[in-house]
């Protein structure tokens, strides 16, 4: 190996300037760069190196490997960084500490420059992809436990919800499908499914199969109803019009036991709102309930009144059309085809919809109850919701309705059905003049009322909504207030029944002829 010229110098001296002077007959160059933390100040030192001894001492035994003739050593430390080098002056720059974590020296200005401040930067990359790969892992985990949980709760509505008993009996154009029989829809319009489905005697809505996949058939134009339920949309269905009403998922119940009630007894009736089907939807990964009907133009009772003053002939059939809906749901029809007695729990004028301006239909069996006789059965599905609190009867109120006795629940209708007849009837014609429309107890309780503020008025006080003096006047009316003061007694037992009602509504139509209801 050829003797070098390096430089040379000393501590405060090669801070001035590192190159200040020369030394020759070198084994190697070095540079040194120490820490003092006494004086904490950078020391430098250059020079050279006379034997391997001295660059043991100085620079260690860790080689790297520039090229086939040029080599250097460096020794690493916290506080102090070597260099050593084998060309001529090739000492001419310090390694560097920084931090007094430095890993190592520089090997040479272009080359081998894993310095401090690199090492730093990389790590701090290394660390932060680390950190984005840990989140995304535990995204992705969280995002397929719920997409998995989503499908199999999906699936098990669908099983629950849709394969209750609303199987085809049978039929010749049937086809098989997921042990099913189903009838194809093809190109039915409503009117022509509805027939069938009371022809078939497949009790109500559309064959399975269809209404599993009316969802997708169905476009919804506009939203017409909001409220703690979920919303109401009218959609487009081939080519007519259908009500969608979409439950909050957290209302799941209601769908369900709404579905099961639709689907599983022959509730097809003129004044029952007609089924279509139900289905679960996915929207943004959230599960969506559907329950899918005939759509009405006119809206709800309640939309009905605010809008429009009635006559008597309008009044009475409305509500002759009402109190029919409530008789056909209480009777139980026995045989093969025949239906389980059934109980509505949340009459009310938003609940039953006007098919046209003479004819009602009832809607929402969220929370219906149903008794089959022959076998005793009482059947109260489990549902944290409750009734409108403004149409709850005294004894709901007052937490005395007996709950394993079916005909409770009928005499709990007929309290909140003699409300609804209030609403109408105080919405009637008398000799040219007519009251505003008005929901039961306005002038008692405040809007929303609370449990207790409708406890107080019903059960405690025996408060009931008042009736105009001019009823006296006309026999109809006078008729129609003692039918509404005996249906709404604080006594269930001594209410009338749907079918005495409905009979003395006959009765007061046959009398006045000139009504022809
Ligand atoms: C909001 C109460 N509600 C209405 C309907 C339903 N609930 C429903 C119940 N079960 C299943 C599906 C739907 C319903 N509504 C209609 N028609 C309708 C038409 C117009 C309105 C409302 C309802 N308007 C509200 C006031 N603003 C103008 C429009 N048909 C069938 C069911």
């Amino acid at each position: 190996m050829a003797a070098m010229k390096c430089f040379e110098c000393q501590y405060e001296l090669c801070e001035t300037d590192p190159n200040v002077k020369t030394c020759d007959n070198a084994f190697l160059c070095y540079s040194t760069t120490t820490w003092s933390p006494l004086k904490r100040i950078y020391e430098y030192n250059k020079g050279c190196i006379p034997d391997r001894h001295h660059q043991q001492l100085i620079c260690g035994t860790k080689l790297s490997k520039i090229n086939d003739t040029h080599h250097v050593f460096y020794r690493s430390h916290t506080t102090y960084n070597s260099y050593c080098c084998q060309q001529d002056l090739c000492n001419d720059w310090f390694p560097k500490i920084i931090d007094n974590t430095s890993k190592t020296a520089s090997v040479n200005n272009e080359i081998v420059n894993e310095s401090a401040e690199s090492g730093v930067g990389v790590m701090f990359v290394v660390y932060i992809m680390a950190a984005i790969f840990i989140i995304m892992t535990v995204i992705g985990v969280i995002v397929f436990r719920l997409r998995k949980k989503h499908k199999q709760k999906m699936s098990h509505l669908l099983r629950t919800g849709l394969s209750t008993t609303n199987v085809e009996k049978s039929s010749n154009d049937c086809t098989y499908n997921e042990g099913l029989r189903v009838t194809a829809a093809g190109d039915s319009t409503l009117r022509e499914v509805f027939e069938h489905s009371v022809t078939s005697g497949s009790g109500s809505g559309l064959p399975l199969l269809i209404q599993r996949t009316l969802a997708k058939q169905i476009h919804l134009e506009e939203c017409i109803g909001k409220g703690r339920y979920g919303e109401v949309w009218r959609g487009i269905w081939q080519s007519d019009n259908i009500a969608v009403k979409i439950f909050y998922s957290r209302d799941e119940m209601s769908w369900n036991r709404e579905t099961e009630i639709y689907s599983t007894v022959m509730l097809r009736h003129e004044n029952i709102l007609a089924f279509l089907g139900s289905d679960v939807t996915s929207y943004n990964s959230c599960t969506q309930l559907w329950l899918i009907t005939a759509y009405h133009e006119l809206g709800s009772l309640y939309d009905f009144l605010n809008e429009t003053p009635l006559d008597i002939k309008q009044m009475l059939s409305i509500i002759h059309s009402i109190v029919s809906g409530i008789l056909h749901l209480h009777t139980e029809i026995f045989g093969g085809l025949g239906k389980p007695a059934i109980a509505h729990r949340d009459i009310k004028s938003k609940n039953i919809l006007m098919k046209d301006t003479y004819n009602c239909c009832i809607a929402d069996f969220g929370l219906a109850v149903t008794h089959t006789q022959t076998t005793g059965k009482l059947d109260v599905a489990e549902n944290h919701r409750v009734g409108t609190k403004r149409y709850m009867a005294p004894e709901v109120l007052n937490q005395t309705l007996k709950s394993d006795i079916f005909e409770s629940y009928k005499m709990a209708d007929i309290y909140s059905l003699a409300l609804v007849l209030w609403e109408v009837v105080r919405r009637t014609r008398i000799d040219g003049c007519f009251e505003d429309y008005c929901v039961p107890y306005y002038n008692c309780v405040p809007n929303d009322p609370s449990f207790d503020d409708m406890k107080k008025i019903v059960s405690i006080d025996q408060q009931r909504p008042e009736m105009q003096e001019n009823y006296k006047s006309n026999n109809v009316l006078l008729q129609l207030e003692k039918i509404m003061r005996e249906s709404w007694s604080p006594n269930p037992s001594s209410r009338l029944t749907a079918l005495r009602i409905k009979k003395s509504l006959l009765k007061i139509s046959d009398e006045d002829t000139s009504l022809n209801v």
